[in-house]
């Protein structure tokens, strides 16, 4: 069972915090988990401290040494059992996600789902980090490019998936031959020392060294010392933009790498030849699913003029259907959110939705009786307002779903979906193919993300998942986000008996 008796991953010591692999130690301030499902401690970790971070990159360094003169399909199987390891413990680790982070046991179950199926398409992928050849302009040459390890990897993540992005980065970085840093979000530290005992387990039957997958926590601070670490090749940043915007400066005055994976403000656009039914699903889960609390969640439904009104009348029923609960228990929809500061920015962007004009729909509130005693579950919200309110501008991690009326065509419906400073993931409800490829096509969604007839959450891992503007520009996961995680090398090789200039030049001795 989770919960006072912690967890059935072994978590119950208080030296937790700083590990290299199967080492934890730690001399540092406590940082005390609390599950916002019932209030109750779960667990402390122990912030690290200068001297052993500084261990941590000395291991990390002498690591990767070892790590990248390893096959990457030999790699791969690493990262093979590891997925094996995440099946036998989907139950337990999904389970933990629910408690510590507040968000449904299906959506637990799912985290660690899109952390099994990332190792495989790792798995595949250690076979096919591909370069080109390319023709030479030269007679008897050879051109081509190549992808090597990259170094250590900086993962920084945040609380709402506070495993899964850990296993997107790690398992690339791994199968690239690098290593990995990961400095949790301080409001998950426990899921984070579970997913470093399960990947240790492995590291260690394998005989492999201290130092390929390390775990350092604590605050800000932590977090810039591995920004600012020249020996950190790539920062790998999960979070909001006002995070990713310090970090990007940090790393940028050192010319270092960064993928950056911050704040979306998602629309789903739904035209006049939408079919209701799947809008519906989509919306409402999309809108309350992890209370809000994803950066794919929508946040905005831009609805035609001419089905608006009954557009509300169904979003209204399903809305007034939902159950708030107890994660845990299979019959709730909507968990809590992350903790009381959540709650309380919850509240402050009500209060502007008020000041600025929005109206409410289905209104919001703090649920107060006996089985909601950690103060930290909401009534999820839609408020009928414009798009130019300066509350809808901008991403509250909560379930408050903004109402928008469009007139006229699509396009018009597509410049409002555009017309915020995020980019992350969008949607089109339509069964109109003009409109739906008009919306895909280079005048359509500005996003990383754009999608027909689904919602604008719940990415596979199968695509790269990112964004553009505000949310950073960074791709992680599929497709070949891989890239990132090496460095290229162009290689020409001559091997005629002439030295023949690029270009024609002549240069006679
Ligand atoms: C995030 O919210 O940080 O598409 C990631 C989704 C998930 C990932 C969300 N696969 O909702």
């Amino acid at each position: 069972m989770i919960g006072n008796e912690k967890t059935t991953l072994g978590i119950n010591e208080v030296n937790f915090g700083t590990s290299t692999g199967q080492e934890w130690f730690g001399v540092g301030n406590l940082i005390t988990s609390y599950s916002p499902v019932d209030g109750n401690e779960i667990g402390k970790v122990k912030a690290t401290t200068k001297e052993e971070y500084e261990t941590v990159i000395t291991k990390a360094q002498a690591a990767f040494k070892e790590w990248r003169m390893i096959p990457a399909p030999k790699r791969g199987e690493i990262v093979r059992q590891l997925g094996d390891k995440l099946r036998q413990n989907k139950e337990d680790l999904g389970k933990l996600v629910s408690y510590e982070m507040g968000k449904s046991l299906q959506e637990g179950y799912g985290e660690v789902q899109e952390m099994i199926d990332i190792c495989d398409f790792a798995v595949g992928l250690s076979r096919q980090l591909y370069g080109s050849t390319i023709h030479s302009e030269r007679p008897l040459h050879r051109m081509y490019d190549q992808y090597h390890p990259l170094g250590i990897v900086g993962v920084i993540t945040a609380f709402n998936f506070p495993v899964a992005v850990w296993a997107w980065n790690t398992c690339l970085a791994m199968v690239c031959g690098d290593v990995v840093v990961w400095k949790p979000s301080e409001k998950t530290p426990i899921c984070a020392i579970a997913c470093q005992n399960i990947l240790a387990e492995v590291l260690k039957e394998n005989n492999l060294p201290e130092g390929i997958s390390n775990v350092i926590s604590g605050e800000k601070e932590v977090g810039e010392w591995l920004a600012s670490d020249e020996r950190v090749p790539l920062i790998s940043a999960t979070g909001s933009t006002r995070m990713g915007k310090e970090v990007n400066e940090v790393v940028a005055r050192r010319l270092g790498k960064t993928l950056l994976e911050l704040g979306g403000n998602n629309a789903i656009i739904v035209t006049p030849d939408a079919d209701l039914k799947i809008t519906l699903t989509a919306a409402v889960f999309g809108a309350v699913g992890t209370a809000g609390q994803r950066c794919t969640t929508t946040r905005r439904l831009i609805v035609h003029e001419s089905i608006y009104d009954q557009v509300k009348v169904i979003l209204k029923n399903a809305y007034d259907q939902l159950k708030i609960g107890n994660p845990l228990d299979a019959s709730n929809h909507i968990g809590p959110l992350i903790d009381q500061d959540a709650v309380r920015n919850y509240l402050v962007a009500l209060e502007k939705i008020k000041e600025q004009g929005g109206e409410f729909l289905v209104p919001g509130g703090v649920l107060e009786t006996e089985e909601y005693n950690s103060g930290c579950y909401v009534k999820p919200v839609i408020a009928e307002s414009t798009n130019d309110l300066e509350i809808v501008q901008t991403e509250t991690f909560a379930p408050i779903l903004y109402l928008i009326k469009y007139s006229g065509d699509v396009l018009d419906a597509i410049e409002i979906q555009n017309g915020v400073k995020q980019g992350l993931s969008s949607a089109i409800m339509t069964t109109n193919l003009r409109e739906a490829e008009l919306f895909l096509s280079h005048q359509g969604s500005d996003c990383g993300i754009a999608n027909v007839n689904i919602g604008t959450s719940g990415a596979e891992i199968g695509g790269a998942f990112g964004g553009e503007k505000e949310t950073g520009g960074g791709r992680e996961s599929g497709s070949d986000a891989w890239k990132v995680y090496m460095r290229r090398q162009t290689n020409t090789i001559n091997y005629s008996t002439e030295v023949p200039l690029a270009q024609g030049i002549q240069f006679n001795l």
